[in-house]
């Protein structure tokens, strides 16, 4: 119990959180075979709004998949006992994982993460919301490692105007990198942030090493939606993703 008020304060503190060996063994496999066999069988179905490449024409640079739990490994992943006991320790409400998304940044692509803030697409009040993110390769800073703004998650969120980059629509175009937290990951160990902490990658810069992690928003009940933000994110997000996809 102890242990567990210490890490909802180190995590309301900094807004982030390092959680070795969050999956291992069996938990980790059954993960990582699953993405395979969902990349593999499902991706090559999926249309534009679900499954993000570098270039479409090039199937080794798919980069982001989301909307997953049209399957039924992942939608019954989501109610996973360790994720949602973390989720509602750090939140201290009852939580629920939304859509499992995988993230990747392969090799000799040149594609950053813009720095922003999930809330800005989410739109939850209070932002009782968080994400936890599981490495499953070695990542560090030559692969494109997450990097957090310290304690950023405190002062609401900023304005962020229209990225180029595919999956991250909007960004923080007035960032000023300050106190940045790199994440150096094993495989299996989680990153955990709150959804208004601003966070960013750079691209990786190594010529063989994927950069992939499996990712759930953990939102607490709490939580409700603004719909009318909501609502002018989701038009402009839907123009841009069909602008880049098209390109
Ligand atoms: O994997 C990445 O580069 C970005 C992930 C991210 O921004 C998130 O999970 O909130």
């Amino acid at each position: 119990m102890d242990d567990a008020r210490a890490l909802k304060e180190r995590f309301e503190e900094d807004g982030f959180l390092v959680v070795p060996e969050f999956l291992t063994g069996d938990a980790f496999t059954e993960v990582a075979e699953n993405l395979d066999r969902y990349i593999r069988e499902i991706v090559p179905t999926l249309g534009q709004g679900d499954a993000y490449y570098q270039d479409r024409s090039k199937p080794e640079t798919l980069k982001q998949l989301q909307n997953m739990g049209h399957d039924p490994f992942f939608e019954a992943y989501r109610k996973t006992p360790a994720w949602v006991e973390l989720a509602e320790t750090l939140l201290g409400e009852r939580a629920e994982a939304g859509e499992p998304e995988w993230f990747n940044k392969p090799p000799n692509t040149e594609h950053v993460t813009p720095p922003h803030q999930d809330n800005y697409y989410f739109n939850l009040v209070p932002p009782k919301v968080l994400t936890i993110w599981v490495a499953m390769d070695p990542i560090d800073e030559e692969n494109g490692c997450l990097r957090y703004v310290r304690g950023s998650h405190k002062d609401g969120v900023r304005s962020h105007t229209r990225s180029s980059i595919l999956g991250f629509s909007q960004h923080i175009a007035e960032y000023e990198k300050a106190d940045e937290v790199a994440m150096i990951l094993n495989p299996g160990d989680a990153s955990v942030h709150h959804g208004n902490i601003i966070h960013r990658a750079d691209p990786n810069t190594s010529t063989t090493r994927h950069r992939r992690a499996f990712a759930m928003v953990m939102k607490g009940e709490s939580c409700e939606r603004d719909e009318e933000s909501y609502a002018r994110y989701l038009a402009t997000s839907a123009q841009h993703v069909k602008e880049l996809s098209e390109e």
